[in-house]
């Protein structure tokens, strides 16, 4: 087999249209795991408008046996993966037909790219490349086509017979066997082509929609797996309702089907009317999945949902427009989430888990080897551009347009963007166009050609603000500047269009009102758009010196720099009337305490990093009358190791590790009695629902258990850590239950050791709560460096499976990429072990491999003897002849 590790970068500047269109396709598939046959007869169409050129179809791992042109024998040739026909007949209009009849084996599959086979099921996925592993054809999102599709398999093994549309026709053939005949009424790429065939399961519902239409939704899954399902249809209904009452778009199909797979590489996948899920974004009951698997079934299902109109309707023209698609569908289903929020108060919740997810995701990614523009120029590998940036960063994108058009304008914009280009495949310009030109006041509109450098500019803009209070003028007036870093192949940067939401907060606490020079009084909050390297806004009629609230909701993807003193933060925590803000400033206290610990000359580190007056702050918000319990939860949650790690130039991971453990450990024993309380007040909620309110007691009910069993191992109490086993056995709902384990695991009680192979043996046929299992353990935190081994134990475990995505980031990820203070080892073990995992996945699912490839990025700034050491690992990667182009894009820019 040849690899692909040669291939070089494919850059946006080099697109041309394609030189034949697809009209139709007929599909027929005759399916078995060993040698699925496959005959493809489509009718293409010279593209005129380019010059006349060889017809070259991308196929990858096919046994061709035969090609017609026209119903006869033709002549072609092989140029690496491609197909190539010469001299094809020119009828008047340049149409002609092609047949081409090809086997591949699906059972052998075990990129899971193509056609493949998980749990005797037959699956495909064929985003961004995976259709030329099926068959031959120009494998682009620009090319669209309308495609009948009839499978023909076993009927005892493979009742059920999926493809995208309607169904038209089935029935029986001989030998046992059956067919099914799908027509998809619209035409689509080839990236959103889907089958599936197996012994499923459908929990059916059907809506009518607002117009009267009918439709039926379906979820699909294993047999035993129907009682979990209820969840993931009643997001779909709440999706089809939510695209309809927000932005007008109909469901436009009549049927539209959700399959689960347990072998997924990624979370789901958004075919045309037959979506295919990673298990773990369909399946829950209260028993095995917690609240954050309730949440992120719902968004996703969404997400995927939503793509239907924006991705599939509208898709993108090539792959460097993925933003397009991706960065706009995640900002719809995190909006989608909050709408569903009844309480303000949880919809700041969300708000702030989605920018906790940009800022340690993201702006590492933005700031590392892989810092690329949500509009990439050029790539080795697309599978390694489905990333942060593409994803969360474009949603920031999108957000900041409705910021500058508003909510209403936001919507006349999107309804003028699919009048223009429904059934088109087109560019991140056309979308952002469309949006301006509905609204034609609009700063948006005034500022277009410098927002877009939101698409075309890599890395973090950093604003640097700074106040003045002048007494005798009554006057404040603040400063904001902005700079970005350079990037790779990007060394200087051009200004930002920065919408900027602030507000002023006096020493008592309150709002105040904003007047500027001329007198006029603005809204507040009052969104200044930043334009400039630096600018100046000043408010008039200011008696006394206020603290400025600056980036109220996180209203651009920027980092925020302004010299706050200790108590001015404290102020911004107890009265900011925006919770996001208020959040923050408790995050900045306690980024504040960790840099001043981790440059500490003590060694080992200071061992009490927190200041009275942060703890107190801490106390305030957790006994807070009316605050509710999920954001006291996110504000009395540290931040990250990650996170931490970002504000440093020098990485010492197992002293930023040691500082948080040792802040942690002070907030368990300083607050012990308030962690008592918190628990004793939120750990009842009645009758399990996943709603924001009652996860959010759980979520504080669980940090307060693992504070309180933190606290035990300094007091040597035994109360808590056995009320916290008694809770792990008692608990009504898997939230409670895998709560109360981790806070045995976190503290390395005991009784964890008894409570691990407990839950393994209620759960041993559930995969996805034995992914929590195995999850777990492989991200505890390491206390005497035992963490490596017990991973390698646990790799050894006969549920253990390496071909299985989910289960290999369980245990691999969980400890590489999600545990930096057992993962860096000054022996440099965790870092061998990396590189033997990333070659040894790399045989088996290159897009697996090379997102394990990713743990390494920040190498650089590690402290010796880190770095070195890591540098010597992703050398050893890189060596390895035959790498896939995925594995080796990445350590080839990590080492550069
Ligand atoms: N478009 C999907 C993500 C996705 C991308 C590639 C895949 O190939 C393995 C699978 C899914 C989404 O945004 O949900
Ligand atoms: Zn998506």
């Amino acid at each position: 087999m040849t690899r692909e590790g040669q291939h070089s970068a494919i850059h946006r500047a080099d697109y041309t249209a394609p030189a034949f269109w697809i009209d139709t396709v007929e599909l027929c598939f005759d399916l078995d795991p060993a040698k699925t046959r496959v005959l493809n007869k489509m009718r293409l169409r010279r593209n005129a408008d380019v010059p006349a050129q060889p017809l070259r179809l991308d196929g990858e791992e096919l046994n061709l046996a035969r090609v017609l042109v026209n119903g006869q024998g033709a002549s072609f040739k092989m140029d690496g993966n491609q197909l190539v026909l010469e001299n094809l007949p020119a009828a008047e209009d340049g149409a002609f037909d092609l047949e081409i009849f090809t086997t591949c084996c699906p059972a052998k599959n075990t990129k899971l790219m193509g056609l493949y086979v998980s749990n005797d099921s037959f699956f495909t996925q064929c985003e961004a490349e995976g259709f030329r592993r099926i068959t031959y054809f120009l494998d682009r999102p620009d090319v669209m086509a309308s495609y009948t599709v009839t499978l023909r398999a076993d009927k005892a093994k493979y009742p059920v017979l999926l493809s995208n549309g309607n169904l038209v026709e089935q029935g029986t053939l001989d030998d046992g066997r059956h067919f099914a005949k799908w027509v998809d009424p619209f035409k689509k790429p080839s990236y959103l082509f889907a089958l599936v065939a197996g012994q499923l399961v459908g929990r059916e519902q059907r809506i009518t929609a607002r117009n009267g239409r009918e439709h039926l939704l379906q979820v699909f899954v294993r047999p035993g797996d129907l009682d979990k399902t209820e969840h993931a249809m009643n997001s779909l209904m709440a999706s089809v309702a939510w695209d309809e009452a927000r932005f007008g778009l109909p469901l436009d199909l009549e049927r539209f089907m959700i399959v689960a797979t347990s072998d997924f590489n990624m979370g789901a996948m958004e075919n045309k009317g037959l979506n295919i899920f990673n298990t773990k974004y369909v399946l829950a009951n209260q028993a095995t999945a917690t609240d954050t698997d309730y949440s992120n079934i719902e968004s996703v299902v969404g997400h995927e949902y939503f793509h239907n109109w924006t991705g599939n309707r509208v898709t993108c023209r090539d792959w460097f427009q993925l933003s397009l698609k991706e960065g706009l569908t995640v900002f719809r289903d995190q909006e989608f989430s909050q709408d569903l929020c009844r309480e303000p108060s949880a919809r700041a919740v969300k708000r702030i888990e989605d920018v906790r997810v940009l800022r340690t995701a993201q702006f590492p990614e933005d700031a590392g080897p892989m810092a690329h523009p949500v509009r990439p120029d050029s790539y080795i590998e697309i599978n390694n551009f489905y990333t942060v940036t593409i994803y969360e960063k474009g949603a920031e994108v999108v957000r900041m347009m409705q910021t500058l058009v508003g909510r209403e304008g936001f919507a006349k914009g999107m309804t003028l963007y699919f009048e223009r280009f429904d059934g088109q495949a087109v560019t991140c310009d056309d979308f952002a166009q469309a949006i301006a030109d509905a609204n034609p006041d609009s700063d948006l509109a005034r500022l277009l050609p410098q927002f877009k450098r939101w698409y075309s500019q890599a890395g973090t803009p950093r604003v640097h603000a700074s106040g003045s209070f002048d007494a005798a003028a009554r006057t404040y007036t603040l400063t904001l500047g902005q700079s970005c870093a350079p990037t790779p192949g990007q060394a200087v940067k051009e200004p930002f269009v920065i919408p900027v939401s602030l507000g002023l907060v006096g020493a008592d606490g309150r709002e105040l009102a904003l007047r500027t020079m001329d007198g006029n009084t603005v809204p507040s909050p009052y969104t200044f758009v930043m334009t400039q390297a630096s600018e100046t806004l000043t408010f008039v009629d200011i008696d006394a010196e206020p603290v400025p609230s600056i980036l109220r909701g996180f209203s651009a993807p920027v980092v925020l720099e302004f010299d706050y003193s200790d108590e001015q933060l404290l102020t911004l925590l107890a009265n900011d009337i925006d919770p996001f803000n208020r959040w923050e400033a408790g995050q900045r206290l306690a980024v504040r305490s960790a840099l001043k610990a981790i440059a500490a000359v003590a060694d080992p580190a200071p061992l009490q990093p927190l200041n009275t007056a942060y703890i107190d702050a801490m106390r305030s918000v957790l006994r807070h009358p009316t605050l509710d319990a999920a954001f006291k939860e996110l504000v009395l949650t540290l931040p990250s190791e990650t996170y931490i790690a970002e504000q440093l130039d020098v990485v010492d991971p197992q002293r930023i590790h040691a500082v948080r453990e040792a802040m942690r450990g002070q907030l368990a024993v300083a607050l012990t009695d308030d962690w008592a309380w918190a628990f004793d007040a939120h750990a009842d909620n009645g009758a399990y629902q996943p709603d924001p309110l009652s996860s959010g007691r759980r979520a504080l009910a669980g940090m307060a258990l693992t504070h309180l069993c933190l606290a035990a191992r300094t007091t040597g109490d035994v109360v808590w850590p056995g009320k916290a086993y008694q809770r792990f056995k008692d608990a009504g709902n898997m939230t409670d239950r895998f709560n109360a384990l981790a806070a045995l695991v976190a503290s390395d009680h005991a009784l964890a050791a008894q409570a691990l192979p407990r839950f393994h043996a209620m759960f041993k046929d559930e995969a996805l709560v034995l992914d929590k299992w195995f999850a777990l353990q492989a991200g505890a935190p390491d206390r005497a460096g035992n963490i490596l081994p017990a991973v390698r134990q646990l790799m050894k475990h006969p549920d253990f499976n390496l071909r299985n995505p989910n289960r290999a980031r369980s245990v691999i990820f969980s400890y590489c990429s999600a545990n930096p203070g057992a993962f860096h080892r000054p022996d440099a073990a965790g870092y061998v072990f990396w590189s033997d995992r990333v070659i040894e996945l790399d045989g088996i699912n290159p897009q697996v491999a090379a997102r394990l490839a990713r743990a390494l990025d920040r190498w650089k700034k590690l402290t010796e003897p880190y770095r070195s050491a890591a540098r010597e690992a992703l050398v050893r990667v890189a060596a390895k002849a035959d790498l896939s182009n995925d594995v080796r894009e990445v350590v080839t820019r990590a080492l550069a």
